[in-house]
């Protein structure tokens, strides 16, 4: 036994003593050498520093200043240096005066510690069900509602915007393509009455017009009217009224020459020339062709092509005499382009403009006159009321349709 006891004791005191060969005082608790077998060797037999439970890693200058001193006899090679100073660069790794002061260390490990916490707390409050948010279906629904009528708001909005832009183009596409009032016709107005047109005399200009859209047809633009209603529009006047036009368009008015001499330069125009008497007797005369030349030339008639039942007082159906209309200047008191030489016919007989030749067949330019009133020259169209008086005239015009 004494033997054995030997053998122990002494087995035990060599366990010790290797043992004691391979620990290394480091004078931290928290760092622990674990290997020690000469750092000549390579990095894997380098001393590697375990970290504590505080999770710290000491940087290099700690390996090589305290840490060094403590664990004597232990060298450090630059590959270790390398892998350290790895280490050291991390983020949040303590500084040397730091980590030389332990006390210092635990109170950046806890500082550590209580910054994750309050990182963490967010994190933590949004996994969290949070049930007021939801009280009930009556919010969710007034929450939908309110954001339905206000998008429901702003599109109404938008709506009217899209309105205002077509309004807009509209217009302006009618601007550059209603000549007359057949496009209005073609363009879906259905109506007759007053419209505006847009007139290219050197730049657009808005013209007022009665448009029928009715009579055989409709699409006529109304270029003269004589109505009973209005005995006041006076038609005596000079040149530049009945080259500009005068009047009232929505009962008695003269378009104008110069529109006239537009419209018929542009293109083929049929004439409707309606009329009636004071006993309420209607008829018309219907001219397939009709234009008139440039102001420079007087605004010179060509008519021709009647059918109707007025008879023809503008062309005598081709047979020239002294007051056939065809062929005439326009002449008006203070423009004397008749072919009288003794007179200006609408100065002497005090009348409007007309396409004189030495007097004319028709007068539907004179003065307003009931039955019975002055000496014969009123509203006449002697074809077919010779010398009577005519209650209402209308002259009008539209694209040639019977070539
Ligand atoms: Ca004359």
């Amino acid at each position: 036994m004494k033997l054995a006891k030997m053998q122990f004791v002494y087995l035990l005191v060599l366990i010790l003593a290797y043992c004691d060969s391979r620990t290394v005082d480091v004078g931290r608790e928290d760092i622990e050498v674990i290997a020690g077998v000469s750092p000549l060797l390579g990095p894997k037999n380098l001393p590697l520093l375990k970290e504590s439970e505080g999770g710290l890693s000491p940087g290099i200058n700690d390996i090589q200043g305290g840490l060094m001193d403590k664990a004597d006899g232990i060298v450090v090679d630059k590959a270790y240096e390398v892998e350290i100073k790895n280490v050291a660069t991390t983020e949040n790794t303590p500084t040397v005066s730091e980590f030389n002061d332990i006390d210092s260390l635990d109170a950046v490990a806890e500082e550590k510690e209580e910054e994750k916490a309050e990182v963490d707390e967010p994190d933590e409050a949004e996994d969290e069900f949070d049930p007021d948010i939801f009280e009930g279906e009556g919010d969710l629904l007034l929450v939908m509602r309110r954001m339905y009528e206000a998008l429901t708001s702003r599109l109404n909005l938008l709506k009217g915007r899209v309105s205002t832009v077509e309004q807009t183009t509209s217009d302006i596409l009618a601007r550059l393509t209603d000549l007359d009032c057949s496009d209005l016709q073609t363009r879906g107005q259905k109506e007759s009455g007053v419209y505006t047109l847009h007139m290219d005399h050197n730049g657009k200009r808005p013209v007022s017009v009665a448009c029928d859209m009715e009579t055989d047809g409709g699409g006529w633009t109304v270029i003269q009217k004589r109505t009973s209603q209005t005995k006041d529009v006076d038609f005596n006047r000079g040149w530049f009224d009945y080259k500009m036009g005068f009047g009232n368009v929505s009962s008695d008015y003269w378009i104008g020459l110069e529109n006239i001499y537009i419209w018929t330069n542009t293109r083929h125009y049929e004439l409707r020339i309606d009329l009636s008497d004071f006993a309420g007797v209607t008829a018309y005369a219907h001219y397939d062709h009709f234009y008139i030349e440039s102001e420079d030339r007087g605004y010179r008639l060509h008519i021709s092509g009647y059918s109707g039942t007025s008879g023809d007082s503008m062309g005598n159906e081709g047979k020239l005499d002294n007051f056939t209309a065809d062929g005439m200047l326009f002449t008006t008191h203070d423009e004397d382009h008749d072919t009288s030489h003794e007179i200006n016919c609408a100065k002497y007989w005090k009348i409007g403009g007309w396409w004189f030749n030495r007097c004319s067949w028709a007068n539907l330019n004179g003065p307003y006159r009931e039955p019975g009133e002055g000496d014969g020259i009123g509203i006449n169209w002697h074809m077919w009321r010779n010398k009577e008086y005519l209650r209402t005239s209308q002259m009008m015009i539209r694209p040639t349709r019977n070539f």
